[in-house]
């Protein structure tokens, strides 16, 4: 069985060291760290996400099986490549009020932290006030918004709100998140939405024209 499958299976089994073993494994043996975090980690969660959707699995599972894909992802953490040319940048990131999702949001603060962005992160169930307090108090330049579920998306609203409020037009509001789409950042008036980590990277650099 390849390392790769061995991490996919500890993650849906939520075996954290197994998982964590697996990741040190891969990395040691040279496979991407794209194809570890992609095909091991991330898919290993989609099937999670499939399973409690469908009730075969439920919450206590679901659990153990995100503390084996973020230790998997702590390990992979250091191979994101760190170039410090827009060390000026500054993002703000965390969950919506209500929502303790974080895995997505930790994945998307570690890739931006990769793409040498300094991020604050202020966690999750953040109160709107809480990210355009800290965005002020930091000067930066984007407040990066996740949620994971329907009835804490629109908390999302009330921080572009807030920000028209106190006329911080130069703060950019970038959202993500399972249920979100394009439609919906259009439908708030937030400056960007982005499907995955990756595109975290491009849209930020897209808001900032660098
Ligand atoms: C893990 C998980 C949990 C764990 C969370 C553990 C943790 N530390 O995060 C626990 C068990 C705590 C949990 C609890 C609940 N959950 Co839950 N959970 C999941 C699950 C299985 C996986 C989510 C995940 O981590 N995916 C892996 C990451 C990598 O993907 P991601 O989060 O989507 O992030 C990617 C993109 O969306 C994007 N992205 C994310 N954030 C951002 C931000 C920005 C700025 C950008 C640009 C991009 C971006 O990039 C990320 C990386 O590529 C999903 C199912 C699913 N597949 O989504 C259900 C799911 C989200 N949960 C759900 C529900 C209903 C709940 C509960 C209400 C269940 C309950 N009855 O108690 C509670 C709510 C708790 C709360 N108040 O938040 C539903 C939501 C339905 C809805 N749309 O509203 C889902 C969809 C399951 C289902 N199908 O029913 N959950």
């Amino acid at each position: 069985m390849s390392i790769v499958k061995d991490i996919y299976n500890s993650v849906i089994a939520g075996k954290v060291e197994d998982a964590a073993r697996g990741v040190e494994q891969g990395l040691s043996s040279g496979i991407e760290v794209e194809e570890i975090l992609n095909k091991g980690l991330i898919s290993a969660m989609d099937l999670v996400g499939h399973k409690f959707a469908e009730g075969e699995i439920f919450i206590p599972h679901v659990i153990w099986s995100a503390k084996a894909m973020q230790a998997g992802m702590d390990l992979l953490k250091p191979h994101f490549s760190v170039n410090d040319k827009f060390k000026s940048a500054k993002i703000v990131i965390g969950t919506a009020q209500g929502d303790i999702h974080d895995i997505g949001k930790n994945l998307v603060a570690m890739m931006l932290e990769g793409a040498g962005f300094e991020v604050f992160d202020l966690g999750v169930d953040v109160k709107p006030q809480r990210f355009v307090e800290k965005a002020v108090e930091e000067n930066a330049n984007i407040i990066a918004i996740s949620a994971l579920l329907t009835t804490t998306m629109m908390s999302m609203a009330d921080v572009v709100a807030m920000l028209e409020e106190k006329a911080l037009s130069s703060l950019k509001v970038l959202i993500g998140g399972a249920p979100l789409s394009e439609e919906f950042c259009e439908e708030i008036g937030a400056d960007a939405y982005g499907v995955d980590a990756r595109e975290a990277v491009t849209k930020v650099r897209e808001l900032l024209d660098l």
